[in-house]
């Protein structure tokens, strides 16, 4: 019997010893102490035993029994050290190594000049307002002097969607809008996308922005308009900034006239960036029509007030001193990240 107990013995520790995996060992568990195990069979062998053999036999099998456990949990603590170790070197954190590059994003230049222009007017006591640039033909031409035949209409500067819906061409429309609303005073300004069928190139996209701005309470003058207009070129580039109004044309404000701020770069005297002239063209403004407040619903008798159009672009183009408005929509790091 002792040497039967002993082959079993040899036999469960030499294939305990060639267990690779956790799972392999717990077969050989299986194979010799399960219930349908070897030294399991020898257990109910014992029917056969002389009764008087049998607690030393017994004795025997157990002490068999504790041989394989331990040699079982041995092995597999060893196995579970070998793994851990294996995990901790593949998990090793070498400090000295240059740390991952953090891409942070910023505001594209169209939005900083926006925010800029916006600080402005807020701490003058401006509100902003948005609008839809899906727009009725109604509040982009119609309600603010353009009427039908007008040569802005034409199909060939404006995205018609249907015969009175289009692609709104200023956001003179929002404040067409907020007039009609009827509460007054007003003091706004809308910026926004506006598009025209205009072909790409260095000054000119078919889509762009525009910030507009309007003024209407009792009593404004021109003279409001000048000051106005006055400070915010002041505050934009500099407060030794000079500006120059000349008479145009607009259908929605009369008079009218276009502004021009003295050149940033020189002060005035000429040079490459202002192309000789000393002044350089920033905006349109005028007092609005009476017309334009009749359609839109105020008695021009009572109400009088000034309107003004920027072009976004050209206040980046310009603070930043960038050549070409393609740069702005390319979308080409080498120049986003320069600001
Ligand atoms: C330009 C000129 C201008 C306006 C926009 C306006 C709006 C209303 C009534 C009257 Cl609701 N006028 N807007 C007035 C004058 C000029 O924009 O050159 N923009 C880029």
């Amino acid at each position: 019997m002792n040497e039967k107990l002993n082959a079993i013995k040899e036999e469960a520790l030499r294939q305990i010893h060639a267990a690779d995996t956790p799972d392999r060992l717990n077969e050989v568990r299986i194979a010799f102490l399960g219930k349908k195990g070897e030294l399991t069979a020898v257990l109910k062998g014992m029917k056969d035993v002389d009764p008087k053999d049998r607690p030393l036999i017994g004795q025997m099998v157990n002490e068999t029994r504790a041989q394989i456990e331990l040699a079982l949990e041995e092995t597999k603590k060893g196995m579970e050290r070998a793994l851990q170790e294996a995990k901790l070197k593949e998990e090793v954190i070498d400090v000295t190594l240059p740390a991952k590059k953090n891409n942070v994003g910023h505001r594209h230049p169209n939005t900083i000049a926006l925010e800029e222009v916006e600080r402005i007017f807020i701490g003058m006591g401006y509100e902003v307002v948005e609008g839809p640039e899906i727009e009725y033909d109604a509040y982009n031409f119609e309600k603010l002097n353009i009427p039908k035949g007008h040569p802005a209409r034409d199909e060939q500067d404006t995205f018609y969607i249907s015969d009175n819906i289009l692609l709104r061409t200023q956001t003179s429309s929002v404040q067409a809008r907020i007039m009609e609303q009827g509460k007054l005073p007003i003091r706004v300004i809308s910026p926004g996308r506006v598009f025209r069928s205009d072909e790409v190139d260095a000054t000119h996209s078919p889509s762009f922005y525009q910030i507009e701005g309007l003024v209407v309470d009792k009593n404004i003058t021109f003279a409001d308009l000048k000051g106005t207009l006055e400070v915010f070129a002041k505050e934009l580039f500099g407060e030794n900034t000079r500006t120059k109004f000349r008479p145009h044309h607009f259908p929605f404000t009369e008079p009218s006239a276009e502004v021009d701020v003295s050149c940033f770069k020189c002060g005035g005297k000429g040079c490459r960036f202002c192309k000789g002239e000393g002044w350089i063209e920033i905006l349109g403004c005028g007092m609005v029509h009476p017309h334009v407040f009749e359609m839109c619903g105020i008695d021009p008798k009572e109400y009088t007030g000034f309107a003004f159009g920027v072009g976004l672009e050209r206040i980046a183009l310009l603070k930043y001193e960038i050549d070409d408005m393609r740069l702005l929509y390319e979308n080409d790091m080498r120049f986003l990240k320069q600001f």
